[in-house]
């Protein structure tokens, strides 16, 4: 039985979205957003109650004491099905992050085209934190020793994964205690299969036990890789204007779009995009040049460090091609959905697959090889400007916002103090005097099952006006930046008074967007500094902060929730829970709710829980912010407190007679 269908407007709260899915109507063409109506998903497989892990099932355990064939309990059934996903995702990171270490050692070896080391400083700093000797030595050098420092901890078999001595000292010891530090990235993944294998792993708990360490090798292992290593390639992200939405697609130029994840290639294709000798041949071809621009991660990654603008985020890659106004979507690995090439089909636009790994029928493969970057990036642009005379008629949605990307933990620093004063003691002042309630990192997916962007901006904005300081990433800050909230001017209109004095006093915007998801690492070393810098606890379980991804979707948001839970964050899922048991069914089949919940929470000071309803969302952040607040006997957060600085406090002052006006300014009678 199909599902009764929404309305446009119900599916996306995006205008431009909204414009595209009645041109799809038009078209007579489907997307995620009209596909998902017409599919009632599983109730059993989605509450994860469904067992398909040998060939004597699916069993699918309905009824209360039910077992499977081979006499598996719901809890070990959700446990497993729970770690799978988690693997998936940790592996997805992970590999992400180890083709950067490869890509390192290239650059190391002058063996990859096009690139360089473009920030020095940040080499010099990470590879301090693992005593490789950097005095006297070339950049080449330092970065050959971590590049190798790097591969190495995906095969590791023994110890500790070298990244975690990044962690609180308290974190570490806990993790030690715990039996969760990750030993090599592979290594925990691999165990996550294995254990799950039919008849292994059998007891849910210890199931869990390892689905944490699987997600802190991807946390503090394969993604802290992956953004250390594309900032010492490409330069550490520092604020930037950019825009974001269909609306940046130009009707004069050659429309290129990068999706996926991985910096190398999209990197590589700015760079051609600018080269002269590409910018002709447009010309030859009737065009104005190429038009860049990103969608998902990929776009996150460019539009960062270049200012290149986001076409949208994951559910804007089929609205995209529907403008007929996209030359080539080059994608590389992750979140691309397979109806694209389809898609394609009724319109000139290329699917040009680049990755070794991902093949999709339809789509034209050009192999990306980082040893001959630049060749490649202009051989796909070159296909692109020949595919511009095919172009038909177009759609382009005018629709468009500007937003300031490019928070890295090192730019926060440094706007916090300057280059001489850099440091995170303004933020942990603001918090401890309660000016800022607490910090929300809002991150994540679309999801075609929920309204489009709506959980991520409703809950941002709700938060905003709490006090709450937001750091996002990923699609869920593209939703954010399509509705202005990563500009300066929403920390003045769409704040509580006593964020507002922080946002205008540094001149930020009152969301800092941080990057991909990758870049979630970010958010990481942002907490551990927090500790370190005192106030605020000894481990990161004591900071007033929450982590957030209403609109979830894919198993690496899954393994990014737990290892944030397990690095000590309370975090919460909007959307359907993968392991929720059956509604009615609230006895044995919600144990390990409850178990991710209450029970990490006493071993990990952190926790993770599935809420549908988004002020239920905001109510548990802001009672979970101010139960930390209290815990470390800071002052109740009183917005009245606040909002009488800045220009608001100005515009007080100017309206007063100047005798009152002098008082109180300067504290003295006026003669
Ligand atoms: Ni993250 Fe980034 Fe977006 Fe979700 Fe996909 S692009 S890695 S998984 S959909 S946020």
């Amino acid at each position: 039985m199909a599902k009764e269908k929404r309305t446009h407007e119900e599916r996306t709260t995006d205008p431009a979205a909204q414009e595209m899915l009645y041109r799809a109507d038009e078209l007579g063409l489907s997307t995620a957003f009209t596909r998902v109506d017409e599919l009632v998903p599983c109730n059993i497989g989605g509450a994860g109650m469904c067992c398909k892990l040998c060939g004597m099932g699916p069993c699918r355990l309905t009824k209360d004491g039910m077992t499977g064939i081979c006499g598996a309990t719901i809890d070990t059934i959700q446990a497993r099905n729970f770690i799978r996903a988690i693997a998936a995702g940790s592996a997805a990171h992970s590999d992400h992050g180890r083709d950067m270490a490869f890509t390192l050692k290239a650059v190391a070896n002058h063996q990859a085209e096009g690139y360089s080391i473009k920030d020095v400083a940040k080499l010099r700093m990470i590879a301090s934190y693992y005593d490789i000797p950097i005095e006297g030595r070339s950049p080449e050098e330092i970065a050959n020793d971590l590049a190798d420092l790097y591969i190495a901890q995906f095969g590791q078999q023994k110890g500790e994964l070298a990244p975690a001595r990044r962690a609180p000292a308290k974190r570490q010891a806990l993790w030690r205690d715990l039996g969760v530090m990750p030993r090599g990235i592979d290594r925990e993944v691999v165990e996550a299969l294995h254990r799950t294998h039919i008849g292994d792993d059998q007891d849910p708990v210890h199931i869990l036990q390892h689905a944490v360490r699987t997600a802190l090798s991807d946390g503090w292992g394969g993604s802290m890789i992956a953004t250390d290593i594309s900032d010492i390639l490409f330069g550490t992200p520092a604020p930037i204007l950019g825009q974001a939405n269909l609306g940046v697609l130009r009707d004069d130029m050659v429309n290129v779009i990068v999706h996926g994840h991985e910096p190398t290639l999209s990197q590589m294709i700015v760079a051609a995009s600018q080269d002269p000798e590409i910018i002709e041949y447009a010309r030859s071809a009737g065009a104005n040049g190429v038009n860049l621009s990103g969608i998902c991660c990929t776009a996150n990654e460019i539009l960062m460090r270049q200012g290149i603008p986001a076409a949208g985020n994951f559910l804007h890659q089929e609205l995209a091609i529907l403008t007929g106004a996209v030359e080539a979507m080059v994608v590389d690995v992750q979140c691309i959905m397979q109806a694209l090439t389809d898609l394609a089909t009724n319109f000139h636009t290329k699917i040009i697959t680049t990755s070794p790994k991902v093949r999709i029928k339809g789509a034209l493969h050009i192999e990306f090889d980082e040893h001959k970057a630049l060749t490649i990036a202009k051989e796909i642009l070159r296909t692109a400007i020949d595919n511009y005379k095919n172009r038909g008629e177009t759609h382009i949605p005018r629709v468009k916002e500007n937003l300031v990307p490019g928070f890295s933990h090192e730019y926060i620093n440094y706007m916090l103090g300057g280059s001489y004063r850099a440091s995170f003691r303004p933020l942990n002042d603001a918090i401890m005097a309660g000016r800022i309630r607490g910090v929300a990192a809002i991150v994540g997916c679309n999801n075609p099952r929920s309204k489009q962007d709506y959980l991520h901006t409703y809950v941002s904005q709700e938060l905003l006006k709490q006090d709450v300081l937001l750091v996002e990433t990923g699609c869920g800050a593209i939703a954010s930046a399509k509705l202005g909230l990563l500009l300066g001017e929403a920390g003045l209109d769409k704040v509580g008074p006593g964020l507002r004095e922080v946002c205008e006093a540094i001149g930020i915007p009152p969301i800092l967007h941080m990057g991909s998801c990758v870049d979630n690492t970010r958010i990481l070393t942002v907490l551990t500094q927090m500790v370190e810098e005192g106030g605020l606890g000894d481990d990161i379980d004591q900071i007033p902060a929450v982590g957030l991804a209403p609109e979830w979707m894919s198993e690496k948001a899954l393994s990014i929730g737990v290892y944030c839970m397990g690095s000590g964050v309370y975090v919460i899922f909007g959307g359907a829970s993968p392991i929720s048991g059956m509604p009615d069914r609230v006895s044995d089949s919600d144990l390990i709710l409850r178990y991710i919940s209450e029970g990490w929470e006493k071993l990990y000071g952190g926790k993770m829980e599935f809420v549908a309803d988004p002020d239920e969302m905001v109510r548990r952040t802001l009672a979970h912010i101010d139960k930390k607040r209290a815990a470390l006997g800071l002052p109740e957060y009183d917005p009245n407190r606040f909002g009488r600085s800045g220009d608001r406090r100005m515009l007080e002052l100017e309206s007063l007679p100047l005798p009152e006006r002098v008082k109180a300014l300067y504290g003295v009678a006026a003669d």
